[in-house]
């Protein structure tokens, strides 16, 4: 299992300083003591949150600051209270303090909130400290300062994307291609033997996303039997939302179909049994630095037909990589958002639409019925 790990020092705002101050005003002497509280420090927060997936914002940005309250004024006016900051943290999300090792907690559901750090309480002002025979206090408090602690997050990754194809295709090569992830690349089948997962972000710091990738070993003719490595991996990818495969279009692969390469690919996934063919999915196009244009044609043409996005890619050169990386992660955030649609599951509604029709209805054609000329006088 892939961990994704951040260590994250947070700090709660402090609390504002009580007043010291007394009334003064034209004809009210001696008005008595009117120092205010201070406001209360902002605290941090944790909240799960669904449209996150991996702890990479917390990487490049592992201080959190909550903000001071402030101080109390004269006229018994109380401070301000500090904002919180809150921090979204992906479903699974568990919670260590590092100094102790203690379990602070698990974030197993979404939209959970828990105050990691509280805001230090505000002073209290000089009113506070009148009393009958103590009437003109001097006495004020100072803010207690805010919580501060050291986090370690952890997270168990789920893959969002997983890369499926025949073995040689690059699927490797691409994931080290979009992210940290090293693993074996080599050209002879079978070099991938565990599924590898790479974290993929997109766009700049601090709007970037990120979403994670899986590489899962090559998938051959008869791999629901046991061929090569079996379909025993694909338990992995029942969770991903989308699929990417890969398909090469080259001659490097010596199949000389790349369109029969996809339709077994799809075969073995569907032999999977659980409608992982039915997956959004992404085709792509690999190798293009060493295209044969009449392969990449005839894939081109099929996945016109079947109403599937292709992109066109070489791991090795980067063409057409971003663009694919932006593709993936669009699909990705639409899919967590509830707002993609998959126009091939639509093709498919309507055609059975129309299938179903075909069965129930016989159009009747009315016959023709002339009208008869009335004589006239
Ligand atoms: N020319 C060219 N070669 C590539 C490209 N991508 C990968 N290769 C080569 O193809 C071979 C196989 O690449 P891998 O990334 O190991 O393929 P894989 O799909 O992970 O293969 P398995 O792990 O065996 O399933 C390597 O020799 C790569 O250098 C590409 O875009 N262009
Ligand atoms: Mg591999």
């Amino acid at each position: 299992m892939f961990i994704d790990e951040a260590i994250i020092r947070i700090k709660a705002g402090g609390g504002g300083n009580g007043c010291m101050a007394f009334r003064r005003e034209k004809f009210v002497p001696r008005g008595g003591p009117s120092g205010g509280d201070g406001g209360r420090g902002g605290d941090i927060i944790m909240e799960s949150s669904e449209r996150h997936n991996t702890l990479v914002h917390f990487r490049f940005n592992p201080e959190h600051n909550g903000e001071r309250g402030r101080h109390g004024e004269g006229s018994n006016c109380t401070g301000r209270d500090g904002e919180s900051v809150i921090l979204k943290v992906p479903v699974g999300t568990i919670v260590y303090d590092q100094a102790t090792g203690e379990k602070v907690y698990d974030f197993a559901s979404p939209d959970e909130r828990m105050i990691v750090a509280h805001g230090g309480r505000g002073g209290r002002g000089n009113q506070h400290f009148a009393t009958s025979t103590h009437q003109a206090p001097r006495e004020h408090e100072l803010g207690k300062p805010g919580e501060e602690r050291v986090l370690r997050l952890e997270l168990k990754l789920l893959a969002d994307v997983a890369l499926v194809g025949y073995p040689n295709v690059g699927k490797s090569t691409l994931i080290s291609r979009v992210s940290a992830a090293r693993p074996k690349i080599a050209d002879y089948p079978f070099t991938t033997l565990q599924p590898n997962l790479g974290v993929v972000t997109i766009g700049e710091a601090p709007h970037e996303e990120s979403f994670v990738v899986a590489d899962i070993p090559g998938l051959i003719e008869g791999a629901h039997i046991g061929t090569g490595l079996g379909i025993q991996f694909l338990r992995h990818i029942e969770r991903t939302r989308v699929l990417a495969h890969l398909i090469d279009v080259s001659d490097s692969s010596g199949r000389p179909d790349p369109v029969k390469d996809f339709s077994v690919i799809m075969g073995e996934l569907k032999s999977f049994g659980a409608e992982l063919e039915k997956k959004p999915m992404i085709a792509i196009a690999s190798k293009l630095d060493s295209v044969n244009p009449d392969k990449l044609a005839k894939l081109r043409k099929h996945c016109k037909k079947i109403k599937l996005d292709l992109y066109e890619i070489s791991a090795v050169t980067g063409e057409g990589v971003q663009k694919l990386k932006y593709a993936l992660g669009k699909r990705v955030a639409d899919i967590r958002a509830g707002v993609y649609v998959e126009p091939r599951s639509a093709l498919r509604k309507k055609a059975s639409v129309r299938a179903k029709k075909a069965k129930t209805e016989t159009r009747r054609i009315p016959k023709r019925v002339g009208f008869k000329k009335r004589k006239s006088g």
